[in-house]
C-alpha cells in the first residue's frame, strides 16, 4: 500500500461496490481513459505500444479490453478505421508520440476522406518543452499537425477532463458525416491522480452519439417528384449507404421503384450483385443515358468523373451530360460540389430512405420498359462475354482465371469479407467477384490508397469473427506485409492471396539504359511470399494454376488458419494503372 498504483480505483469497482469508501482512494489518467472508453461500449484498441502509452495498453488488456498490437501504426490506424466502418462505433488507434503519431496519421486522414469513424489517440511529449521547442524526446506539436487532416482534434491536459475529451471525440467521429478524430494525451496526463469518486463522476456516457437526422418533408417531396418525372432513372449506391446499415429499406426502395442501380465499389453486396436490377455490368451505358440519377451515400468525385464529361455523355471533359441529380447525404455541404444537385435530401440514410419509402407508397410506376430492356440486353451481353473469358485456362494463370476461383469461393462463402487492393488486382476483382451481402467488400476507397490490406484484414476478422479473404497485388501487399506476423499471433481466419505478377501493374518493364538496376515498377522475379507466412507459423502455399489456388483457398476457409497463397500471375497480363490509365500523365503520352 502507499503507492499510487495500489490505491487506484476504477469506475467499474465503484459501480460494482456502490457503497465502497473511495474518499481516500485515487484514480489516475491511465484508468480514466480506459474507464471512459469502456463506459462508451468501446471494447477494442488497435495500436502499437511504447513511451508513453505502454502501460495504457497493458492496463486496457487487464481491464478486459481486446488490445490488438501491430507492427506499424499505419496498419493499426487502418484497422481502427475499418472497424469504425463495419460497426458504426469509432475504431480506436493508439500510438506513441511524434513518429508513431505520424505513422498513424495517414490512416486518420484516409478515414476522414472516406467518412469512416475513428479516433487516433496518441501520447505526446511535455507541453512546456514542446511549445518552447527545447528538444524533448519525440517532440512535436501533434495537435497542430493533426488538425487539417482530421474531422476534429482535441487535447486533454487534466485527468478530470478525460471524460469530456473522450465524449467529444466519440461524438465528433460518428455524428453527422463520420470521420477521423485526433485525441492528444500528453505523457504527464497518464500519471496524474485524482479522487476516484470524482474521477468516476467526471466520465460521460455519451447519449445518442449519432443522432438521427430527419430529412425535411419538402426536400423529400421535391426528390420524389423529380424521380417520378424520369424516363431513364438510375440509383447510385455508395459506401455511405453501406455504412448506414439501412440494408432492408434500401432493398425495398430499389425493388418497389424497379429502378436500376449501380453500386460503388464498397456498396457491392448491399443487394446481391446478381440482383436483376443491378446495372454494374453496363456502367458505361447507364451513366450517360440516365436522365435522373439518385445518389445515396455517394459523392460525385473522381470515381464518378465529377458528374460530368464523357462518362456522363458530356461533349467535352467539363461538360454537363444533362442529367438531373437527387443526392441523399448527411452532409448539407456536399450538394453542388461538382454539378448542380436539383434535389438534395439531407439527413441520415436510414431516415431518408424510410421517408422516401413512405412517399413512394405501394403503387409506384416502374420505369419505362424500353429503359429496362436496353439495360438488360447490354448487361446480359457483357456478362456472357465475361463468362467466356473466365472459362479460359491460360498458362501462365492470369487475373481472370485466378479470379474465377475467388468468385466461386465468395459465392460459396457469402459471409466471408473480401479485402482488396492493387491496381489490376483491384479493378479485376471488383468487376469479376460478385458480393452477396452488405459491407463484405473493403478496399482502397476514395484515395485509391495502397497499404490498407492487412490492417483491414485484421480488423475485419476481429470485429466480425468471419473468414477474411484479402486479394492483394504484390506491390499493394508490400505496404503492410509485415502484419502477417500479426495474423499469426492472433490466429486470425485470414487468407491472403497475393496476385504476384512481379511488380507494380506488371513485371515486364525494362531499364532503358541497359544498366544493372531493374525498371522502377519491377520487383524480384518469382518471389516466394508464401515463405514469409511460414516464417511465423502460418500456412504458405505456392499456386501456379487455378486448381491449386482453389484447393488452397478452400483449405484456408475450412481450417480458419492464417494462410498466404502466392498466386503466380502472368507478368504481362495487367495494364498500366489498371482501369485508371487515363489519370496517369506519362501513360497518356504513349
Ligand atoms: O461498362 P464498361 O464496358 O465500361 O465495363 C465496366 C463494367 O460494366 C464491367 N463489369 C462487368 N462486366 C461483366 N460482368 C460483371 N459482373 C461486371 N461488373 C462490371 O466491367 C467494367 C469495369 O467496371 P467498373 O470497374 O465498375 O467500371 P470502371 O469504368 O472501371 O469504373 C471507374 C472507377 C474509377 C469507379 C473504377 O475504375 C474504380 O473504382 N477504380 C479505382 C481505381 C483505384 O483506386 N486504383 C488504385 C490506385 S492505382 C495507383 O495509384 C497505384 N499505386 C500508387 C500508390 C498508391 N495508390 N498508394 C500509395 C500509398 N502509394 C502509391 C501503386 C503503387 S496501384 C499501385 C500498386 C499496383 O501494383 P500491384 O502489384 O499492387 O497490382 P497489380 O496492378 O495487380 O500489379
Ligand atoms: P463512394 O466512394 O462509395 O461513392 P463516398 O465516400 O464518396 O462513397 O460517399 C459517401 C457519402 O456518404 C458521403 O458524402 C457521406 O457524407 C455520406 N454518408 C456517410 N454516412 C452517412 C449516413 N449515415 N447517412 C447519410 N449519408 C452518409
Ligand atoms: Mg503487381
Amino acid at each position: 500500500m502507499g503507492t499510487v498504483e495500489s490505491q487506484v480505483v476504477t469506475a467499474s469497482d465503484v459501480q460494482q461496490h456502490p457503497g465502497m469508501n473511495t474518499q481516500s482512494q485515487l484514480t489516475d489518467g491511465f484508468h480514466l481513459v480506459i474507464d471512459a472508453l469502456k463506459l462508451n461500449g468501446i471494447d477494442t484498441i488497435f495500436g502499437l505500444p511504447g513511451i508513453p502509452i505502454t502501460d495504457l495498453t497493458r492496463m486496457a488488456q487487464a481491464a478486459g479490453m481486446r488490445v490488438i498490437s501491430f507492427r506499424h501504426e499505419q496498419n493499426a490506424g487502418n484497422a481502427a478505421a475499418i472497424a469504425g466502418f463495419l460497426t458504426m462505433k469509432p475504431g480506436i488507434c493508439l500510438t506513441v508520440s511524434a513518429p508513431g503519431f505520424l505513422n498513424g496519421l495517414t490512416a486518420l486522414a484516409n478515414a476522414t476522406t472516406n467518412c469512416f469513424p475513428m479516433i487516433l489517440i496518441s501520447g505526446s511529449s511535455e507541453r512546456e518543452i514542446v511549445d518552447l521547442q527545447q528538444g524533448d524526446y519525440e517532440e512535436m506539436d501533434q495537435l497542430a499537425v493533426a488538425k487539417p487532416l482530421a474531422k476534429a482534434a482535441f487535447r486533454v491536459l487534466h485527468a478530470g477532463d478525460i471524460g469530456v475529451g473522450i465524449a467529444r471525440a466519440i461524438r465528433a467521429a460518428v455524428s453527422g458525416r463520420p470521420g477521423g478524430v485526433y485525441l492528444d494525451l500528453p505523457a504527464k496526463l497518464f500519471a496524474q491522480t485524482m479522487d476516484a469518486e470524482l474521477g468516476t463522476k467526471s466520465l460521460i456516457k455519451v447519449v445518442d452519439p449519432a443522432p438521427r437526422q430527419i430529412p425535411a418533408q419538402d426536400a423529400v417531396q421535391r426528390a420524389l417528384e423529380l424521380l417520378k418525372s424520369a424516363r431513364r432513372p438510375l440509383i447510385l449506391l455508395g459506401k455511405g449507404a453501406a455504412y448506414a446499415q439501412a440494408d432492408a429499406d434500401i432493398r425495398v426502395l430499389i425493388e418497389r421503384t424497379g429502378i436500376p442501380y449501380l453500386p460503388m465499389s464498397m456498396a457491392k453486396g448491399l443487394l446481391p450483385d446478381t440482383h436483376e436490377q443491378s446495372a454494374a455490368a453496363t456502367r458505361s451505358y447507364v451513366l450517360p443515358e440516365a436522365d435522373v440519377v439518385m445518389l445515396i451515400g455517394a459523392r460525385l468525385n473522381w470515381l464518378l468523373s465529377h458528374g460530368k464529361g464523357k462518362t456522363w455523355g458530356g461533349q467535352d471533359p467539363k461538360a454537363w451530360g444533362g442529367q438531373k441529380f437527387i443526392q441523399v447525404d448527411i452532409s448539407p455541404q456536399e450538394a453542388d460540389s461538382n454539378v448542380r444537385i436539383d434535389a438534395p435530401v439531407v439527413g441520415d440514410i436510414g431516415s431518408c430512405v424510410s421517408t422516401l419509402l413512405a412517399g413512394i407508397g405501394s403503387n409506384w410506376a416502374k420505369p419505362p420498359a424500353e429503359w429496362l430492356s436496353a439495360i438488360a440486353e447490354r448487361k446480359n451481353k457483357n456478362i456472357a462475354k465475361m463468362a467466356e473469358t473466365l472459362a479460359k485456362n491460360p498458362v501462365p494463370m492470369n487475373f481472370h482465371s485466378a479470379l474465377n476461383v475467388v468468385r466461386d469461393i465468395i459465392k460459396a462463402n457469402p459471409d466471408a469479407i473480401l479485402v482488396n487492393e492493387g491496381a489490376n488486382a483491384l479493378d479485376f476483382t471488383r468487376s469479376i467477384v460478385d458480393m452477396y451481402q452488405p459491407r463484405k467488400r473493403l478496399d482502397v476507397g476514395t484515395w485509391g490508397v495502397m497499404g490498407i490490406g492487412m490492417g483491414f484484414a485484421v480488423a475485419a476478422a476481429v470485429v466480425s469473427g468471419q473468414p477474411v479473404i484479402a486479394i492483394e497485388g504484390d506491390s499493394a501487399f508490400g505496404f503492410s506485409g509485415m502484419e502477417v506476423e500479426t495474423l499469426c499471433r492472433y490466429d486470425l481466419p485470414v487468407c491472403v492471396v497475393i496476385f504476384n505478377n512481379n511488380g507494380v501493374y506488371r513485371g515486364t518493364d525494362v531499364n532503358p539504359t541497359g544498366g544493372p538496376d531493374v525498371a522502377p515498377t519491377v520487383f524480384v522475379k518469382g518471389a516466394r511470399y508464401d515463405k514469409l507466412m511460414e516464417a511465423f507459423g502460418g500456412v504458405g502455399v505456392h499456386a501456379t494454376t487455378p486448381a491449386e489456388l482453389r484447393k488452397a483457398m478452400e483449405a484456408a476457409i475450412r481450417s480458419r488458419k492464417p494462410t498466404l497463397i502466392n498466386a503466380v500471375i502472368d507478368e504481362a497480363a495487367g495494364t498500366e494503372s489498371g482501369r485508371i490509365t487515363s489519370l496517369n500523365p506519362s501513360a497518356r503520352k504513349k
